[in-house]
């Protein structure tokens, strides 16, 4: 007998690697573009996340850490013909292109809403929890990730009793894959089958279909349905929506920028979705029991301060004491309009208890709140005890991690610093040892990749 309320929605933080920079490097998400050049402090962005997974935790939720990847990417500009010793590749691929060093620096895999899309055992046929790491092709930097994501992931969750590893996506525009981003699973109790629900950008074979017009959509129906079949999702159980083409352009390129859903709660803007009636009633005939869809209206957030302040990209917990809690980024306070909603939604009553506000700049200043630095993995007690224990938070954990962070991250970094062969060094040295504190093994092939 299954023992369907005793499964926990745990959520995996990437821990921010020691690179982290703003090179404007994502077209479509404005703060990434608005910071670029910036000098950035690794350092306290490692901290800012590490203080949030502690939150999380002190809160009783089962909370984990996603190590970073290793960067800057040797391997990949060595593919691409620099030639030499470290120093010399990073010399002549800063002088041929300074973006294109960049990318290969980027710590982007920080963001874990888009290491992968997750399907928890309940929902699977096969009663297996599934795995695909997102090719996130429509990025450079970000296509980079998901050899190594993947390597991570099987070393957090090896027990093949239990779970099921995908390759990505056939790497192509038609299959552009980002992730739990866009990606959300409903559901009365996390141990029951669930409705999960895919937002697409555009659909890459349908011509006629409606599209943005200045910024990319990153993720195409293709892919959503092609994971659907490879995760053996249940078809009356799986809800395809079209996110608005008219919020892309407004800077929404992802749905958790416009959407959130936890269990039997979504909130959402009244623009997340392009056929938004449609959209609704899917949803509610999939769940077959009741939706609480929190729409908020253009008139209460525009869009453009759901963009500003990441309103949407909040987590909404279910905390151990039946309360839910909806964990906004500190510039949710900043904007008058939203903080104004967020008393109305509070007193309101409508399913979202408490607020929880954290302090994330660094994150945020490259367009990653508090829902994208985390992956949502429901797990059931088999699978909580079959993974990798040395990956979960604890108190110890965050005073080890905190000390690694201190001994190995700077305090700034600048594009110039990129070049520094040091850094490279530095980061070895860091990911070496990290691997020893969450118990990974050898996922990281420093001969080939840095
Ligand atoms: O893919 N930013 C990331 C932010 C990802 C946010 N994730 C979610 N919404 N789930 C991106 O655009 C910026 C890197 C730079 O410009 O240096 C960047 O990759």
């Amino acid at each position: 007998m299954k023992h369907s309320n005793q499964y926990v929605e745990a959520n995996f933080d990437g821990l921010v690697g020691p690179t982290h920079n703003y090179a404007g490097l994502s077209d479509g998400n404005l703060a990434s573009k608005n910071n670029k050049t910036k000098a950035s402090n690794p350092k306290l962005a490692a901290k800012e996340g590490l203080k949030k997974m502690k939150t999380l935790h002190d809160l009783g939720m089962t909370q984990g850490v996603i190590a970073p990847l290793a960067r800057p990417d040797i391997g990949v500009l060595r593919q691409l013909g620099f030639t030499g010793d470290t120093a010399a590749i990073l010399k002549q691929a800063a002088h041929h292109s300074p973006a294109l060093l960049a990318a290969c620096c980027s710590a982007s895999s920080m963001w874990t809403a888009n290491a992968a899309t997750v399907s928890p055992s309940s929902d699977t046929a096969d009663g297996k929890l599934h795995f695909t790491p997102a090719n996130l092709i429509n990025k450079f930097h970000r296509s980079l990730e998901h050899p190594q994501t993947g390597r991570i992931l099987k070393a957090m969750f090896s027990d093949s009793r239990h779970f099921i590893h995908h390759d990505a996506l056939p790497a192509s525009h038609y299959f552009g894959d980002e992730g739990a981003a866009n990606h959300t699973r409903f559901c009365r109790e996390y141990g029951e089958q669930g409705v999960e629900f895919f937002v697409f950008g555009e659909s890459a074979f349908n011509h006629e279909q409606v599209k943005p017009k200045k910024f990319p959509a990153r993720q195409t129906l293709e892919a959503s349905t092609a994971i659907a079949r490879t995760h053996t999702l249940t078809d009356n159980k799986v809800v395809f929506a079209q996110q608005h083409p008219d919020v892309i352009d407004a800077g929404v390129f992802h749905n958790d920028v416009i959407a959130v859903g936890n269990r039997d709660v979504m909130l959402c803007h009244e623009q997340a979705f392009l056929d938004k009636e449609r959209v609704y009633q899917d949803l509610k005939a999939a769940m077959g029991t009741p939706l609480n869809i929190i729409e908020v209206p253009q008139s209460a957030v525009s869009v453009e301060s759901a963009v500003n302040s990441y309103l949407f990209n909040s987590q909404l917990l279910s905390l151990p004491n039946g309360k839910t809690a909806l964990v906004i980024p500190r510039e949710c306070e900043q904007n008058p309009q939203v903080s104004a909603y967020l008393r109305t939604l509070i007193d309101s009553q409508s399913g979202i208890d408490q607020l929880l506000c954290l302090d994330l700049q660094q994150s945020m200043q490259n367009g990653g709140g508090p829902a994208c630095l985390r992956l949502r993995v429901v797990l059931s007690p088999k699978e909580r005890s079959a993974m990798n224990q040395s990956v979960i938070m604890s108190d110890e954990l965050f005073v080890t991690l905190n000390h690694w962070v201190d001994c190995h991250y700077r305090d700034s970094l600048s594009s110039q610093d990129l070049l520094d062969p040091m850094l490279l060094t530095e980061s070895q040295t860091a990911l070496d040892e990290l691997t020893q504190i969450l118990g990974l093994g050898s996922v990281y092939d420093f001969q080939k990749e840095g």
